[in-house]
């Protein structure tokens, strides 16, 4: 297969409470990436059994991110839109790559340590592995790029890692199967780039706006209200300082900055206008001007995520759609891979 030169792969966890950061670090990038690549964007639902086993309605919970892709302007039909359980490649690669990477590379994840707490002995091996499956994920696409949020830059790392130690251990093999010296799987870039790539918890600014967060007020989901959107913003923690004139004087202001940053997001603004507009002004009044322009950008998406929701008939065919497509690379790279481990038959 030869290698695709701009072919994108990301995906989302249909872990419930899809919100505000998974939209502007990740889905609204999804949406600007369809007009120069070749897009394939994943609801990955086999990462959503490592950190709680049982989800509370999980076909819901797929149909719903397949939904907002949708909704927030991701064209099914000429790029890729699937969930990952329906391609089962996805957990062979990531067996092989199970074998790829080393203990210690994995040792060093903070996202796990962060999502194991204090528990590690007790989290799931899944979740310990979950980077060698979202490595699988990219790589079995030989994806050249991956859009994601700040949080996910250590395990694109580490997807780096593995295809290069692959390349480089089956070098011989690679070769004999004529994909020549650059190597089998592509040295994947990361994009993340602009002024939402880590959206802060509304309650804490300091810690990242988050679906398992127990507080519904700590983010702004996309199916909120534009009464919720309002309310959330209004009570959203802050501090008693006018704003200030330069991002400078916010360094130690995390939840003004937050909110500084999610305003200057959502008007594709860069965040030093946004403050020159403000500056001097109270929250009193900052406060409405960000609700306004939050539920403007977020109410067609949540009503045309509730139309869609209302067919899920049709988000099935979509999805089953996409993964047949999906499916027809995925085998062909599985088929390579066999030969170039050595596998027989
Ligand atoms: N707060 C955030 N700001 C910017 N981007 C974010 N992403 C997640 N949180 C933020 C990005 O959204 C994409 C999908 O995320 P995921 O479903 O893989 O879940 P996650 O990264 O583990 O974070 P969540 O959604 O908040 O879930 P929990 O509560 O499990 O941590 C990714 O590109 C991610 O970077």
């Amino acid at each position: 297969m030869a290698q695709p030169q701009n072919r994108v792969f990301s995906g989302v966890q249909p872990t419930g409470n899809l919100h505000l950061g998974n939209y502007l670090g990740a889905i609204r990038k999804f949406v600007a990436l369809q007009e120069s690549h070749e897009c394939i964007y994943c609801v990955v639902d086999l990462h959503a059994v490592t950190a709680q086993l049982v989800q509370e309605n999980l076909k819901n919970q797929t149909r719903e991110i397949a939904a907002a892709f949708i909704a927030s302007g991701i064209d099914p039909q000429k790029h890729i839109v699937f969930n990952q359980s329906q391609v089962k490649e996805h957990a062979e690669l990531a067996w092989l790559f199970n074998c790829v990477a080393r203990m210690g590379w994995l040792q060093r994840m903070t996202q796990f340590k962060d999502k194991a707490g204090k528990n590690a002995q007790n989290a799931s091996v899944g979740l310990f592995s979950y980077p060698n499956l979202m490595a699988a994920d990219i790589l079995l696409y030989r994806a050249t790029h991956v859009p994601v949020g700040d949080d996910q830059k250590q395990h694109l790392e580490l997807t780096r890692e593995i295809a290069g130690k692959f390349n480089h251990d089956f070098g011989v093999q690679i070769k004999q199967y004529g994909h020549g010296e650059e190597g089998y799987f592509p040295i994947t870039e990361p994009i993340i780039e602009g002024p939402a790539t880590r959206v802060m918890s509304l309650r804490n600014g300091s810690g990242k706006m988050s679906k398992s967060e127990p507080s519904d007020m700590s983010r702004i989901n996309l199916t909120d209200s534009a009464d919720d959107i309002a309310k959330k913003i209004r009570k959203a923690k802050t501090d008693p300082a006018p704003l200030p004139e330069t991002m400078e004087e916010l360094t130690e202001r995390p939840e003004a900055r937050n909110l500084i940053g999610i305003y200057a997001a959502l008007a594709e603004q860069p965040p030093q206008s946004v403050l020159s507009e403000f500056a001097g002004q109270q929250f009193g009044t900052f406060k409405p001007a960000l609700a306004e322009l939050a539920v403007e950008k977020l109410a067609p998406i949540n009503a045309e995520m509730r139309k869609l929701m209302d067919d899920t008939a049709h988000i099935d065919s979509i999805l089953a759609d996409g993964s047949d497509r999906a499916r027809i690379i995925a085998q062909e790279t599985m088929r390579e891979v066999r030969e170039i481990f050595g596998f027989l038959g």
